[in-house]
């Protein structure tokens, strides 16, 4: 079987061969055919978007249900991230460059003691891609640093991520935060990760949940026309 797998020539797959094969290739932490599928679709013609989203985001989907179901453990996990980082790496610039016009800009972050980043960066790219300004504050983000953040920056718009049931609270600190400063009203908050959901994004009083990267560039920028359309 690993014969077989050294003799593969990826290239010689069709699209859906191809996409099926990356998925497998990002189930073993390969990162290295991971870059060279992404390369390969590329010359065919595909979007990057469609690459992500159709083999590096659903494989992740396959990681992580087998994850959950204890068939996969944190190394296999890690290497999986690493595989798909490196897929992510070749099509940030292609996703970061249409030059649209800045649209405002974004904050983002995962919440203190949550260490997943792969989400936040799609969602940045994605972002930047659509025409904001982002500053990725990164993993771990106590209050503080949000708000610096959000000062330094002169940002319209906060972004906070949670992928653990046990760090999805801590979003409510930071908005508690904002509201005692004075400030919740001077910005857009988004909120988005696997186990959030529209309900808690209400109840914790942010602007909107985000089920995805492209929910979060629509939601960002319908709610910044309209916070334009209110300041005149
Ligand atoms: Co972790 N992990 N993990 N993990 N991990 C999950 C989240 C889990 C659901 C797996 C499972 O059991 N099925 C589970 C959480 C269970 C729960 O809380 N109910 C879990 C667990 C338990 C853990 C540990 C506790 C495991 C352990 O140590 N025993 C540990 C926690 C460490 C910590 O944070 N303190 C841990 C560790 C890790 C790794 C380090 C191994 C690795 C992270 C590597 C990295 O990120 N650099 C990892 C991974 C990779 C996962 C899974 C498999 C995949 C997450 C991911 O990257 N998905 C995940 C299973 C899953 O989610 N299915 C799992 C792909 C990504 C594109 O999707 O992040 O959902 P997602 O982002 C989406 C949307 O949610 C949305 O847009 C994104 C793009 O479309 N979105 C936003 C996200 N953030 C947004 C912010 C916005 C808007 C939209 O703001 C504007």
């Amino acid at each position: 079987m690993a014969e077989e797998d050294d003799d593969l020539d990826l290239r010689e797959l069709d699209d859906d061969e191809l996409v099926e094969q990356m998925m497998d290739d990002l189930y073993d932490g390969l990162k290295d055919e991971i870059v060279e599928g992404v390369e390969i679709l590329l010359e065919r013609g595909w979007t990057p978007y469609d690459i992500l989203t159709k083999s590096l985001v659903a494989g992740m989907k396959i990681v992580g249900d087998d994850f959950r179901d204890g068939i996969l453990f944190v190394p296999e996990v890690l290497l999986a991230a690493n595989a798909m980082k490196g897929g992510m790496a070749i099509l940030k610039p292609l996703l970061v460059e249409t030059g649209a016009p800045r649209l405002g800009k974004l904050v983002i972050g995962t919440v203190k003691g949550d260490i997943h980043d792969i989400g936040q960066n799609l969602v940045s790219m994605m972002m930047e891609g659509a025409g904001f300004e982002v500053r990725n504050i990164g993993i771990n983000n106590a209050v503080e640093a949000y708000l610096d953040a959000l000062k330094e920056e002169g940002a319209e718009i906060l972004g906070m991520s949670a992928l653990l049931t046990t760090t999805m609270p801590y979003m409510k600190v930071v908005i508690d935060t904002m509201v005692e400063q004075g400030i919740r009203d001077d910005y857009i908050v988004l909120v988005g990760g696997a186990p959030l959901n529209e309900e808690f994004g209400k109840a914790i009083g942010a602007d909107a949940y985000c089920r995805d990267a492209a929910v979060a560039v629509e939601t960002a920028k319908e709610l910044m026309a309209r916070k334009h359309n209110q300041t005149g």
